[in-house]
């Protein structure tokens, strides 16, 4: 019952992710490992080409990863876990590339299904331990398909088939389980039967004569405005939507996603209620939350069109906004097209989209005087405001930098030039921002990579392992701690809900502090990597300026910056 020289299952799948284009796999190994460890020695001696795989020590660092690799690369990637344990740990980053929609092949082994009779046979105590009835189930709410790869089944067409679903829109996360005797067993006629390989999905654009119709709405309204959400996923789209915002006059709101350039005339930052109000019509783009109900509602005239992948968010339980028409199809595709169909239909419109644009570039200029002014007041502050770190960060970083942010310096005081500049941390759960700026890192080569992650929220990503992985894998990044010591969210959430808040008058409010504080610099410097304490305003600029060095220099670094209240908009 020996291993056979042949070509195992394990080496066909290696096979089939590097012909489906994967190049890396982000893996945390266990016993059902051996014919993957073993595959990929056997195919290095024979000269194969194979992904490679990054050993990274938590599974939730290796998911987030993932995803910052998938964001900047546009790709799909894939990560491998050990078993139903292994997959436990990617859960949290899981229900967030579902909800971000990042294309992720997320492979686990399963126990060996066998006690005995087999080279892949169960031959620890935790073969028994490990074994789930249903291992899928773990992951089934934020995965769009999942499957168990069985004997004899086509492995090169179900990797392609995992992958490109992965792809399809809206995208999201897949989950593919290897049984440890499948692994070993032989390729044979069978499993390497099919060579069908599909090619990648191409998105799917909206009907022509709804989105005509929405240009007639765009056209005929007084005050339109756009919501952006996670509409600009690409340069073009990027450059799309100023373009048709420019040629219309049309106010853009964004979430935390950069959607347009923070200088465009037409940028007005997040909704604002008055925003909402003014509009008679609103085109909200691929946003799943556009505003918050209980706190702004449109004007109950207004014609609201939502333009996304899938407009009813069938994936969430609750969600009801007002809904005129709703366009299904690339909200990409869509800027572009409507660009081109408002063209036309504002000939002869000139004067009133001159006034309209005037008066929007009027309000985007008062947006970043009154941001200015409020820099400015903050600028000597201590403890450090978040908005000082973000001006600090404008004036050093390269300007092709990417900024992974979770609850640091946020979103709208940071300027924005392209649509991958500027990546939101997390979709809820937290301690995703470390590992994505590391994916990020590997994703675009020789450009700054930047986190700036609120405290808690950079021990909810499991430091140790991803500062491990940045020395390991000569991933230099600059994380930037904003220390706080405290969840200040939580706090925030309780004077939010209870206006005369009890918790709120007495000295310490429960279960909101986090000090003492670590040193958390030290963490870095544990792993190889350059680290500072900075609670001095006046030294800011320089101490960026010098952990970036650090970066540049091939090390990573960390600044523990003695931060104050965030300002969110
Ligand atoms: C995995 C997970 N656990 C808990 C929470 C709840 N939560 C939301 S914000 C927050 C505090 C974040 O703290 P920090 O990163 O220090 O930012 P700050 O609130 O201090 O600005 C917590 C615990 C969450 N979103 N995700
Ligand atoms: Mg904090």
């Amino acid at each position: 019952m020996g291993i056979s020289e042949k070509v195992s299952v394990a080496e066909g799948y290696l096979s089939a992710l590097q012909a489906a284009g994967i190049r890396y796999v982000f893996a945390n190994s266990g016993s059902d490992f051996p014919p993957i460890i073993e595959g990929l020695a056997r195919m290095r001696r024979r000269g194969e080409p194979a992904p490679q795989f990054i050993t990274v020590p938590h599974e939730n660092v290796a998911l987030c990863m993932a995803q910052g690799y998938a964001k900047v690369s546009g790709e799909a990637a894939c990560v491998m876990v050990h078993v139903n344990v292994g997959t436990a740990n990617t859960v949290c980053a899981m229900m967030n590339a579902a909800r971000d929609n990042v294309p992720i092949l997320l492979a686990a082994g399963r126990t060996p299904l066998t006690e005995s009779g087999h080279a892949g046979s169960r031959d620890r105590v935790i073969h028994w331990m490990q074994e789930n009835f249903d291992q899928a189930a773990i992951v089934r709410e934020s995965v769009k398909w999942e499957y168990e790869l069985r004997r004899g089944q086509p492995v090169k067409a179900i990797v392609h088939r995992a992958i490109n679903i992965a792809m399809s829109e809206p995208r999201g996360p897949v989950y593919l389980t290897l049984p440890r005797e499948t692994l070993i067993d032989d390729m044979d006629e069978a499993s390497s039967r099919s060579d069908i390989v599909s090619s990648r999905p191409v998105a799917a654009v909206a009907a022509l004569h709804a989105l005509e119709q929405a240009a007639d709405l765009i056209a005929g309204a007084q005050m339109p405005l756009i919501i952006a959400g996670h509409a600009c996923r690409t340069s073009r789209s990027f450059a799309a939507l100023g373009t048709l915002a420019d040629r219309a006059g049309i106010a853009v709101t964004s979430g935390a996603h950069a959607n347009i350039a923070s200088d465009h005339p037409m940028n007005l930052g997040p909704v604002t209620e008055q925003l909402l109000k003014a509009a008679d019509l609103i085109v909200v783009l691929e946003a799943p939350v556009p505003w918050l109900p209980r706190y702004m509602q449109p004007n109950g005239s207004a014609k609201v069109i939502h333009i996304a992948h899938d407009p009813f968010y069938r994936t969430y339980p609750l969600r009801n906004f007002p809904i005129d028409m709703a366009i299904a199809g690339d909200p990409g595709g869509a800027i572009e097209l409507l660009a081109e169909m408002l063209a036309v239909r504002l000939r002869g419109k000139a004067a009133v989209v001159d006034a309209r644009r005037k008066l929007v570039a009027d309000r985007h200029r008062t947006i970043v005087e009154t941001r200015k002014a409020t820099i400015d007041s903050l600028r000597h502050m201590t403890p450090i405001s978040p908005v000082v770190v973000a001006d600090a960060l404008n004036q050093v970083r390269d300007k092709d930098a990417i900024v992974v942010d979770e609850m640091g310096s946020g979103y709208h005081y940071l300027d924005m030039h392209r649509h991958d500049g500027f990546i939101a941390g997390n979709s809820g759960g937290l301690g995703m921002a470390h590992g994505q700026a590391i994916g990020a890192k590997l994703a675009a080569g020789s450009r700054q990579v930047i986190s700036t992650i609120g405290d808690g929220s950079y021990m909810f990503g499991v430091p140790l392992a991803a500062h491990y992985v940045e020395r390991a894998e000569k991933l230099p990044t600059l994380t930037m701690v904003f220390n706080n010591a405290q969840w200040n969210a939580v706090a925030k959430s309780v004077t939010a809900v209870y206006e005369d808040s009890e918790a709120a008058r007495q000295n310490e409010m429960p279960l909101v502090a986090l000090a003492p504080s670590p040193d958390y610099e030290l963490v870095t410097q544990s792993c190889g990597g350059y680290g500072a304490r900075v609670e001095d305003p006046g030294t800011l600029v320089a101490a960026i300026e010098k952990a970036l060095q650090a970066n540049a220099d091939g090390r990573q670094a960390t600044l523990n910056i003695i931060t104050g209240e965030r300002i969110s908009r």
